[in-house]
């Protein structure tokens, strides 16, 4: 099936990638340009997340993944810090009824512990009030680190086996996705990462091993849907072989 013209492109409705993963990058320098303070930026960059989300909802992607904030994130001044960690609260606030009516599930991937009880409360309660939604995942990397979530899997795993309740010769590569943040969500398809840079930043290592690669110059605020859909586009004519011929 063809459908969802936009910029003269025609996107197959029947090979949507199943999950879209998404580094927002370039907050900071979208507002420098114009002469803002970066906080204005990651506020700029809220409202591209919303229409981004709508975006994959529209066309029928099962699960999104962005990236909000990194466990090198706190290492920006404490005021920019205290403001993203304001941001999940504030997206809910406007946004969470939205979702619940859309059946959307969301989700949190990343290290719990350190986040400021509003910043959980907030999370805590989306994902309560929409854990029976059946529609798009929308998964939000928040105090993420890859090797961070491959060091906590693979401590789990050796408590399994220090318990005697896991072979060592049994630990598979299904066993690490079970204890993977993204426990039952499939390989993301496509990561796209905005505003020109080109690298993975200790996002998805494990998930991201066959997906395809897409990179936009342009600044996470300035991300349109039509960009979104191109990425979908090209995505749709590359030919994946996961290691075959
Ligand atoms: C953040 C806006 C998008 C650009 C990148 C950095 C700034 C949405 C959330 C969020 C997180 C969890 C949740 C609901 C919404 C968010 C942070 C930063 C820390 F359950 N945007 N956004 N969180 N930015």
């Amino acid at each position: 099936m063809q459908g969802k013209e936009g910029e003269g492109l025609s996107l197959d409705l029947d090979n949507i990638p199943q999950h879209i993963a998404i580094i927002m990058d370039g907050n900071g320098r979208w507002a420098k340009k114009r002469g803002l303070p970066r906080v204005a930026g990651h506020r700029a960059g809220m409202k591209t997340v919303k229409e981004i989300t709508r975006a994959a909802d529209d066309i029928g992607v099962k699960a999104l993944t962005l990236y909000a904030f990194s466990t090198e994130n706190w290492k920006r001044p404490k005021d920019e810090v205290e403001y993203l960690m304001r941001l999940p609260q504030e997206y809910l606030l406007s946004e969470l009824n939205e979702l619940i009516e859309q059946n959307v599930q969301v989700r949190m991937l990343g290290n719990k512990d350190q986040l400021p009880d509003y910043t959980m409360n907030a999370v805590f309660e989306a994902q309560e009030k929409t854990k029976q939604n059946t529609g798009l995942v929308l998964n939000f990397a928040l105090n993420y680190g890859s090797r961070d979530e491959m060091l906590h899997a693979i401590r789990c795993i050796a408590q399994e086996v220090k318990n005697d309740n896991l072979d060592i010769q049994d630990i598979s590569e299904q066993t690490m996705n079970q204890y993977l943040f993204t426990e039952g969500l499939p390989d993301p398809d496509l990561l796209i990462r905005t505003s020109g840079e080109v690298r993975l930043s200790n996002f998805m290592l494990w998930q991201l091993a066959y997906s395809e690669l897409w990179f936009s110059e342009v600044y996470w605020p300035d991300f349109t849907r039509e960009e979104f859909y191109q990425a979908i586009f090209e995505y749709q004519h590359r030919s994946r072989r996961y290691g075959g011929v």
